[in-house]
C-alpha cells in the first residue's frame, strides 16, 4: 500500500481535472475548431472523445492504481509491472521525456499569463491600438528588440514560474491538491463570467470599421453541425490530436496521479467525471470566450483569417479595452488569471512522472525530485525562450505535444489489452467501481482504440500535400504519386532542415494537379 495518498475524493478529481484542463482548453481548442470548419469539427471531436479519450482515461487510471498496489509511482515502473519484456520500462522512460519537453514550453506560456495579469492590473494596455497590443507581445518574446539579445523580463518570469512549480511540487500531493482546490473553482468562476460576456455580446461591438461584427456569428459557426467533414481525414486527425492534448493522455501523468489511489477505491466514476469536467470546460467555456468576443468586435471573417494561438495575448487585451478602463482591468485579470490556473494545474502534473521515477529508482525524496525536475525543465526550456523566433517553441509542440502523445498512447493501449490482457485490465477498471462501464467498452478498448490510434499514427506519417486527402487520393488514382506534406511525420523525420530543397525536387505535375483543385 502506498504511503502517500490523495487527501479526499474531491481533491483527487480536482487534481485530475486540473491536470487535463489546461491552456489547451482555452487556446488550442477554439483555434482547432475554427481552422477545421467550426461545426464540422465538433462531431469528429466528440466521437474521438468516446472512442479514444474515454478508453485511454480508463486504461491510464487503472494502470496507475494497479502500479500503486506494488508501490510503483512512475510510468517506467508501472508499465514494467504490466508486461514481462524490459522494453516497457523504456517506453515509460520515453513518456517522462515527453513531459519534460512539454513542460518546457508550456510553463513559458504560463509565465506570459502571469505577466499579463500584472499588466492588466497596471493598465499597460490602456489606450493602445490593436497593433500596439500585438506588438507589445512580439517585443516581449523578441530577442532582437533587446540590445543584449536576451529578453530579460521574459526570462525572469519564466524562471519565476518554474520556481513556483518546483516549490509546490516539493510539498508533494498535498501541495498539488491545494492548488487544484483553489485554482479549479476560480478558473471555472472566471470562465463562466467571461463566457456570459461572450454569449451576450451580440452586435454591440459593431463599428464603422467592422460593420459585420457579431458575436452570434462566431457561436453559430462553432455550433452548426456540418456532416460533410466526416469524410475528411484532416478534420479527424485534428480532432484526435486535440482529444489527446486536452485530456493529457499519452504522457503518463494520469498513471502517476492514479498510483496514489487506494486499491479498493473507485476509478471508473472518477475517470469519467474528470474527463467530462474537462470537456465541459473545453466545449462550453472554451468556445464561449475568445471566438464570440473576437467575432463580436472584429467580425467572423476576421476570426477565420486570424484564428491562431496569438489571439489570446495579441487581441484579447485590446478587445477588453472596449469595455472601459475598470472593466478592461477586471476582464484582463479574469482571462489571464484563468489561463494561469489552467496552466499551473497541468504543469504540476507533468512534474510527477519524473519525480515518481526518481523515487522508484533511487528513493529520492520530494525536494530532490522537484528540484531536479525544475533543472531539467530549465535546460530544455531556455531554448524555447531564447530562440522563440527560430521556431523552437513550435518544434517542441510538434514532437512532444503532438507526435509523442500518439506514439505513447498506442503503445500503452497495446500493453494494456494485449500484453497485460484485456480480461485482467477490465477487472482492474471495474474493481471497486461506483458505476458500471458499458460492456461495449471492453471491445472498444481491446480493438477499436488501438486500431484508431494506429490509423492516426499512420496518417500522420504520410500526411499528403497541403493535407488534401481526397485530392491526393484521386491524384494517385489518376496515375500520379503521393506527395507528402511538409507537416507529415516522414518529412519531419527525414527532411529535417531541408524541407525547401526537397519540396522543390518533388514532381511538379503532382503539385500542379493538387493546386488546380
Ligand atoms: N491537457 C493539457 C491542456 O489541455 C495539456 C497537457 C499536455 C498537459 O492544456
Amino acid at each position: 500500500m502506498p504511503k502517500e495518498a490523495w487527501g479526499s475524493r474531491l481533491g483527487l478529481i480536482l487534481a485530475m481535472a486540473g491536470n487535463a484542463v489546461g491552456l489547451g482548453n482555452f487556446l488550442r481548442f477554439p483555434v482547432q475548431a475554427v481552422q477545421n470548419g467550426g461545426g464540422a469539427f465538433i462531431i469528429p471531436y466528440l466521437i474521438c472523445f468516446l472512442l479514444m479519450g474515454i478508453p485511454l482515461l480508463l486504461i491510464e487510471w487503472s494502470s496507475g492504481r494497479f502500479g500503486g498496489k506494488f508501490n510503483n509511482h512512475s510510468t517506467p515502473y508501472i508499465m514494467d509491472g504490466m508486461g514481462k519484456a524490459k522494453i516497457w520500462k523504456y517506453v515509460g522512460v520515453f513518456g517522462i521525456f515527453t513531459n519534460i519537453a512539454v513542460v518546457a514550453y508550456y510553463t513559458y506560456i504560463e509565465s506570459w499569463s502571469l505577466v499579463y495579469v500584472l499588466h492588466a492590473v497596471f493598465g499597460t494596455f490602456e489606450g493602445m491600438s490593436q497593433s500596439d497590443v500585438a506588438t507589445f507581445f512580439t517585443s516581449y518574446v523578441d530577442i532582437f528588440t533587446t540590445s543584449t539579445g536576451i529578453p530579460f523580463e521574459a526570462v525572469f518570469f519564466y524562471i519565476l514560474v518554474l520556481a513556483l512549480n518546483i516549490f509546490i511540487l516539493s510539498k508533494g500531493l498535498g501541495g498539488i491538491e491545494k492548488v487544484a482546490k483553489i485554482g479549479m473553482p476560480l478558473l471555472i468562476l472566471f470562465g463562466v463570467i467571461l463566457a456570459v460576456r461572450g454569449l451576450t455580446l451580440g452586435e454591440s461591438g459593431k463599428s464603422e470599421l467592422f460593420p459585420d461584427a457579431n458575436a452570434w456569428d462566431g457561436l453559430n459557426f462553432l455550433w452548426t453541425p456540418q456532416f460533410d467533414s466526416l469524410s475528411n481525414p484532416k478534420v479527424w486527425l485534428a480532432a484526435a490530436g486535440q482529444i489527446f492534448f486536452t485530456l493529457s493522455v499519452g504522457m503518463g501523468t494520469i498513471q502517476c496521479y492514479a498510483a496514489y489511489i487506494k486499491a479498493n477505491e473507485d476509478i471508473a466514476l472518477n475517470a469519467v467525471s474528470a474527463g467530462f469536467m474537462n470537456e465541459f470546460v473545453e466545449v462550453v467555456l472554451g468556445s464561449s470566450i475568445v471566438i464570440p468576443i473576437a467575432a463580436g468586435y472584429l467580425g467572423l471573417d476576421w476570426v477565420l483569417e486570424n484564428a491562431g494561438f496569438g489571439m489570446a495575448f495579441q487581441t484579447m487585451p485590446f478587445l477588453f479595452q472596449q469595455w472601459g478602463e475598470v472593466a478592461a482591468a477586471f476582464s484582463g485579470v479574469l482571462w489571464f488569471g484563468l489561463l494561469f490556473f489552467a496552466g499551473i494545474t497541468s504543469s504540476l502534473a507533468m512534474g510527477t512522472p519524473w519525480m515518481g521515477f526518481m523515487k522508484d529508482e533511487f528513493g529520492w525524496g520530494k525536494k530532490r525530485g522537484a528540484w531536479s525536475f525544475g533543472a531539467l525543465a530549465l535546460i530544455m526550456g531556455l531554448p524555447t525562450v531564447l530562440l522563440y523566433q527560430y521556431g523552437v517553441f513550435d518544434e517542441y509542440d510538434y514532437w512532444a505535444g503532438t507526435v509523442s502523445l500518439v506514439v505513447f498512447a498506442l503503445l500503452e493501449a497495446v500493453l494494456f489489452s494485449w500484453v497485460f490482457g484485456i480480461n485482467k485490465g477490465w477487472n482492474e477498471i471495474n474493481e471497486g467501481s461506483d458505476i458500471k462501464i458499458p460492456q461495449a467498452y471492453k471491445f472498444i478498448i481491446k480493438y477499436i482504440t488501438p486500431l484508431l490510434l494506429l490509423m492516426v499514427f499512420l496518417s500522420a506519417l504520410i500526411t499528403p500535400y497541403q493535407n488534401e486527402w481526397m485530392d491526393s487520393i484521386s491524384n494517385v488514382l489518376n496515375g500520379g504519386t503521393w506527395v507528402l506534406d511538409n507537416s507529415s511525420l516522414i518529412k519531419n523525420i527525414t527532411n529535417y532542415g531541408l524541407k525547401e530543397q526537397l519540396q522543390s525536387a518533388i514532381n511538379q505535375s503532382d503539385i500542379d494537379f493538387l493546386e488546380k483543385k
